[in-house]
Formats: C-alpha cells, structure tokens, sequence
C-alpha cells in the first residue's frame, strides 16, 4: 500500500478524500472504502461486536461526521485561530494566483457551513455543540482502554480520527482545551498513536507530536 498526498480533492472518484485505488478500482469515502476492503481481504475489524455495539458505533460515526466534522470546518477555516494556522497550507499554491484560490476557498467554506446550519449560531453555541458531541463520547469511552474493549474496532478509528484534528493540532479552541483537559481523552489519543502511529508518539498529555496540518490523502492499496 502506498499513501500519497493530494492536494486537490477534485481528483477523486467522488470529488472528495479520502479515496483509494485499488488495482484500478477507485473508490471514495471512508465507509465504502472499509466496506471494499472487508469484502475484498477479508479482514472485518468489527466482526466481534454484536448488534447492539455496531448500533452505537454507527450512531457515533454520524455524530463525529455529520456533526463534529463541520465544527471542526469551523474552528479550523472559520475561526482567527484556527485561519492562521491553516492558511500556511495553501503556501505551495502559486503565490500570483494564492489569494484567489485562498479566497474562493474560504468563501465555498462559509457558503457550505451556512447551508448546513452550524454558521447560523454563535461561537458561544457551537463550541458548545462540540463539547456535548464529546461528553456523549466520553461517557461511551468509560474505563475500557478502547470504545468496545481490550481491543480497537473500526469506531476507534473514527473517534480518533476526530479527536486529532482538535487534540494533536495547535489550533486553539475551547474545544481542544476541554479534550485537554480530560485524562480518559488523553489517555485514548496516547493509546490510539502508540498503537498504530508510533512514530508520532508520545502524544499530546505532554507536548502535541502532530504539526498543524490535515493533510489531504489519496490511498492507492495494493
Ligand atoms: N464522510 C466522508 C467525508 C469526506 C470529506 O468530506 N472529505 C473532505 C476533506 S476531510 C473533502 O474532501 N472536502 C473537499 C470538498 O468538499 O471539496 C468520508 O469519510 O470519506
């Protein structure tokens, strides 16, 4: 497998990353891409959870995506903080045609967050939106090292997805304070990066290992 990074999303299959091609076959979205590759090596890492587990992973995952994942829109593209630390990532854009692209951007960027509804309320409401997101998750997270047991499912991968964009970013926000501030998120992220990101260990309870960047990601799989 190979990981490339793609700075325009246009080129994937739907428009958007991630997306993977595997042997010529190019598919986008996370949850189809698990789907393809459940079907086609046969490795299912929610095999164990019962009906009621995959309920409350899928539950989760609508929150985290079709929630939390505009907020974070919000904080990182919207918000001053977050804008000043973003807006360096347009920096390999052409200098003579960056603000019009930046500009265009953050425009779309508005217009979609507009329509979606999270732009209609205030800084105040929608960190708040956020932290009840996590509340919720935190209560599911409860004592075990992951959300289902001993062992990550596929909603790890999620939740943990989420959860470094705020946590393992520098991008300020009341937000990423509250996850800070709570040693069972602390302790997950530590877990989650030591498991399957050693490299960028030690994680964020001591110094934040990740660099402010979301990269944008195109997987071939072979
Ligand atoms: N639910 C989708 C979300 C994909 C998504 O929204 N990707 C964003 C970046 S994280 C994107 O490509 N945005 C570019 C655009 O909308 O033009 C998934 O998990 O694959």
């Amino acid at each position: 497998m190979t990981v490339v990074d793609t700075p325009d999303p246009r080129k994937g299959p739907k428009g958007k990353v991630p997306f993977i091609d595997d042997g010529g076959v190019r598919i986008g979205d996370s949850s189809l891409i698990v789907d393809h590759l459940v079907r086609t090596r046969g490795v299912d890492p929610d095999a164990r959870l019962d009906s009621s587990q995959r309920a409350t992973a899928l539950l989760v995952q609508r929150a985290l995506e079709d929630h939390n994942a505009f907020v974070i829109l919000y904080t990182h593209f919207i918000r001053p903080e977050g804008w000043s630390q973003m807006r360096v990532q347009f920096d390999s854009v052409p200098a003579i045609i960056r603000p019009l692209v930046v500009r265009a951007l953050r425009r779309r960027m508005k217009k979609m967050l507009w329509l979606q509804g999270v732009l209609r309320h205030s800084d105040e409401e929608i960190v708040e939106s956020a932290l009840r997101d996590w509340r919720a998750v935190l209560t599911l997270l409860r004592d075990d090292p992951f959300l289902f047991g001993n062992e990550p499912t596929g909603i790890d991968a999620i939740i943990f997805g989420a959860l470094a964009t705020t946590l393992l970013t520098p991008i300020e926000s009341p937000i990423r304070d509250f996850l800070r501030s709570q040693p069972a998120v602390v302790g997950y992220a530590d877990r989650m990066l030591a498991r399957f990101f050693p490299e960028l260990a030690p994680a964020p309870s001591h110094e934040p290992a990740v660099p402010a960047s979301v990269r944008v990601r195109a997987v071939p799989v072979t």
